[in-house]
């Protein structure tokens, strides 16, 4: 991952900007580089499970990048989609809502879209459920129209939803025969609900599997989003410099240099928002340290390398807040100090497994932070994908 570009000056910015939206799919950053996408001229489908609101999702991907989009609603009325989409802060995109709630004949729905399409015809079409149609036409008629749609809109945008149920056999290859598939699903972790997206098919290319967690913002759309990593660590370890440098905006609670209740910290990684929280370290905190590890995606530890009688206490917090669920990443702090134990003589004296890496940090530089949270931000999106052989799709 590369560091954003603070250098950009003011007169180059809006032309990349202007740039990166005409060749964007999605308008998610994030979700384009996972589809490796050059050409913005693809059929997406999402894939959906009960939870995550893809009816923001797939209006973000078709209103987010600006070019006009014909939006055909399928269990809504377009005045509903309006207010929607203007809630969404979509409202500048050229759109033609096309209702299909009422139309019961294929021919008729495919008419329908076309003269949309005349008013405005290099149009993204968005197809809100294709579950929908299957509703309202039976399996087979669904299938077919869907069939011939993407033939007629080769060589142009067209993106659906498709609810991740069972369907009749060659259904879902029909649905799904396109050339991305991204899997919308809602993932329990530590006593809280995360949506999150994955990209498990992309012009069959191979994947590495990795789900990137996200909310719905209105106005702003989908955020890609994890929501909270914890930092932890023994007393004085240097959880709150670690998390200071990271920030790009923060607070800590603090009283005469030690963490009393808790710092927090966000940081952008390209497109993906991340929250941190920092707590104290002295063991009078441990109840505090409980509550605020509920719902955390991974785990921060912080080992202060140059005092190895703390060492234990980073094992021990790192244990018990991620009970073996989330992804934990030992930050071997404080290598300048005189007499710093390596990152391997940690890693021997708390028996850490080889899969658990234990990195070198020098907590004050923004590099060597940075590499610590990206290694472990990059476990968490592995975490809570489905494996590739387990796709489904
Ligand atoms: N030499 C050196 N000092 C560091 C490093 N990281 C932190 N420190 C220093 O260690 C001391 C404690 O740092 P903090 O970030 O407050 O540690 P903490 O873990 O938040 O401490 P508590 O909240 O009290 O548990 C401060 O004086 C830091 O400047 C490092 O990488 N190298
Ligand atoms: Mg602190």
């Amino acid at each position: 991952m590369s560091l954003p570009h603070k250098g950009t000056s003011e007169a180059t910015r809006p032309a990349r900007a202007e740039r990166a939206a005409a060749a964007s799919v999605t308008g998610i950053r994030r979700l384009d580089d996972e589809l490796g996408a050059t050409s913005p001229a693809q059929h997406v489908v999402f894939l959906h499970a009960v939870g995550p609101d893809a009816t923001a999702f797939l209006m973000h991907a078709a209103c987010a990048t600006g070019r006009s989009v014909v939006y055909a609603t399928t269990s809504r009325s377009p005045e509903s989609f309006e207010a929607e989409r203007k809630r969404m802060g979509f409202a500048s995109t050229p759109v033609v809502a096309v209702d299909l709630r009422e139309v019961k004949d294929p021919s008729q729905a495919r008419k329908d879209i076309d003269d949309a399409c005349q008013v405005l015809p290099d149009a993204t079409l968005a197809i809100e459920s294709l579950t929908g149609l299957v509703h309202a036409w039976g399996e087979a008629a669904a299938k077919a129209w869907f069939a011939a749609l993407k033939d007629a809109w080769k060589g142009r945008r067209l993106l659906a939803s498709l609810a991740d149920r069972a369907y009749e056999p060659g259904t879902r290859e029909t649905f799904l025969g396109v050339d991305a598939v991204v899997r919308l699903a809602r993932r329990e972790v530590l006593g809280a609900r995360h949506d999150v997206f994955q990209v498990v098919q992309a012009g069959g290319r191979a994947m590495t599997p990795r789900a990137f967690p996200f909310r719905v913002e209105r106005p702003g759309g989908i955020r890609p989003h994890v929501s909270k990593i914890l930092v932890t660590g023994a007393y004085s370890a240097g959880k709150s410099t670690l998390v200071h440098t990271l920030s790009e905006t923060g607070v800590n609670v603090e009283h005469l240099g030690t963490t009393v209740a808790l710092d927090h910290g966000r940081i952008d990684r390209d497109g993906l928002t991340i929250d941190l929280f920092g707590t104290p370290g002295q063991e009078r905190f441990d109840p505090l340290i409980r509550q605020i590890g509920h719902g955390a995606l991974g785990v921060l530890s912080v080992v202060d390398s140059a005092r190895p009688s703390t060492l234990h206490r980073a094992r021990t917090l790192a244990d018990e807040i991620s009970g073996g669920h989330v992804p934990v990443v030992y930050a071997a702090n404080k290598q300048d100090a005189p007499g710093a134990l390596t990152p391997e003589a940690i890693r021997e004296r708390l028996g850490i497994p080889a899969a658990v890496p234990v990195l070198a940090c020098r907590a004050h530089e923004r590099e060597s932070a940075v590499h610590v949270l990206d290694a472990l931000v990059e476990r968490v999106l592995a975490t809570l994908a489905v494996p590739a052989a387990a796709t489904g799709s």
